[in-house]
């Protein structure tokens, strides 16, 4: 059985992960807290699991954040939320759940994040408002704002369509409710449709307009995540324009951000699994985090995203190429530089091609291949995974979405490979994340491929990658 475990992605040492949470730069350090189940791979019995990085690469685990206390407001879980620094005391804002109820709770920490108390007067906000019928009431984004602290909190009307619904409280104890910062029914957009609730909202500015990324959950299902860039006035959030963050769908899923000492907006995302509960319980973890990314608004207005810089800590041995003709049906052309733990960034030149990229976990035989494909005549980047696995049991159905900046004929993709996570970014712009899981142990062969006519690699940068 091939090991499918990530050697250089954060997850937990075992069991299950979801969400990241409680995002924070704290004397330096970077917080991640995340959706945790100590006692099993599946979802339920949630808690916050910690850990702490100095380089954003190398993750030290600590103890357990918060545990459902029994017989209190989330006694069936502590859900997910956002961390602030309330005058130099860290503060977790977060769901309380219980028997079906969801209602925003409060914790602080008096020795720099490590152990936390929950307020006695939890829950921080005892009722949803009155007259609205609200599809959940769960998660968090905090923000200040003109001399007081503002709140979004996930939410959905129902017959509108998912909604963030916005708080204002001066000591972040007492809130009280100004209407809906933005609902579904604003975002006209038929490619993205709102679903029924807006899962983990995160808002924020970013260059000279706001952002809100929120997770489209509808009856159950995980979606995709969403990013609206647009206007913010008189306590309304105005979407100009709504996307897909990830062609992955729930493959990078409850995406936190947080502003880091430098600026930077940072971005983590929990990439699902794509295989059945027996297997992630067989292997004893379930649940990856993403690799930090950058969210930044480019001159026209569009949000672009990169992997942060500090990834480079993990390079190893390194193979350049330049100039190489792909020609289609042919193959070989990195037989050398295979491998299951890979950053590659390639130029790709479009030629005659109809569609090229690479191959990975590719078997000698081929019966096991998955394709990053540029594909140049429907200007989309898309993940193939038909052919990926010899498991039928496992998620292959093949992701993708449309890809700008081809008009030159020249694709730039920067890629992580890390045994069954693929995460991609295609022209600085778009992402595209997913899971694969060969079964043949000498699935680890990668290629370049075109079809419909030549191609060109113009320049290709691939690296071996440790594990953290
Ligand atoms: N996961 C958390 C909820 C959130 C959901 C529970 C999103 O707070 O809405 O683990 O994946």
């Amino acid at each position: 059985m091939n090991n499918h475990r990530p050697a250089y992605h954060f997850l937990p040492p075992s069991n299950w992960m979801n969400d990241p949470n409680g995002l924070i730069q704290w004397e330096g350090q970077y917080h991640l807290f995340y959706q945790y189940n100590p006692y099993a791979a599946v979802p339920g019995n949630i808690h916050w699991g910690h850990a702490v990085s100095a380089d954003l690469v190398h993750w030290a685990d600590l103890s357990i954040a918060l545990s459902p206390t029994p017989g209190s407001v989330d006694a069936g879980g502590c859900w997910s939320g956002c961390a602030v620094d309330d005058g130099g005391l860290p503060t977790l804002i977060y769901t309380g759940f219980r028997d079906g109820v969801q209602c925003p709770c409060l914790a602080t920490s008096q020795d720099g994040l490590l152990t936390w108390e929950k307020y006695p007067g939890n829950p921080i906000i005892s009722n949803p408002p009155e007259g609205l019928e609200l599809v959940g009431f769960r998660d968090h984004t905090v923000w200040r704002e003109d001399g007081a602290w503002m709140m979004g909190i996930g939410s959905g009307i129902a017959g509108v369509g998912g909604a963030v619904l916005l708080y204002r409280s001066g000591d972040l104890r007492r809130w009280e409710y100004l209407g809906p910062l933005c609902t579904g029914a604003q975002t006209q957009d038929s490619r993205v449709p709102t679903g029924a609730m807006w899962e983990c909202p995160s808002f924020f500015a970013l260059g000279d307009r706001h952002v809100l990324i929120v997770s489209v959950w509808t009856e159950g299902i995980t979606g995709y995540t969403a990013a609206m860039t647009g206007t913010y006035q008189d306590r309304r959030f105005n979407p100009l324009k709504i996307d897909k963050l990830d062609y992955g769908n729930h493959y990078f899923y409850a995406p936190q951000t947080m502003l880091d000492d430098r600026g930077r907006r940072l971005m983590w995302g929990w990439i699902q699994e794509g295989r059945p509960v027996e297997a992630q319980v067989a292997a004893g973890w379930s649940g990856v985090m993403s690799l930090p990314r950058e969210l930044r608004l480019s001159e026209d207005g569009e949000l672009e995203v990169s992997f942060v810089p500090e990834l480079a800590v993990l390079r190893g041995d390194y193979v350049h190429i330049e100039h190489l003709d792909i020609i289609p049906g042919k193959e070989g052309y990195l037989s050398n530089a295979g491998g299951e733990t890979l950053e590659i960034q390639v130029d790709l030149l479009r030629g005659a091609a109809a569609q090229s990229g690479l191959v990975l976990h590719r078997h000698p035989s081929g019966e096991e291949a998955t394709r990053v494909v540029v594909n140049w005549q429907a200007e989309r980047l898309e993940l193939v995974r038909r052919h990926s696995s010899l498991d039928p049991d496992v998620d292959r159905t093949d992701l993708g979405g449309p890809l700008p900046g081809l008009g030159g004929g020249v694709a730039h993709l920067h890629l992580y490979l890390d045994h069954s996570v693929i995460e991609v970014i295609g022209n600085d712009r778009v992402a595209l994340t997913g899971r694969v899981y060969p079964t043949l142990p000498q699935s680890i062969g990668i290629d370049c491929f075109a079809v419909g006519g030549p191609a060109r690699v113009k320049t290709l940068d691939l690296w071996q990658l440790i594990s953290i």
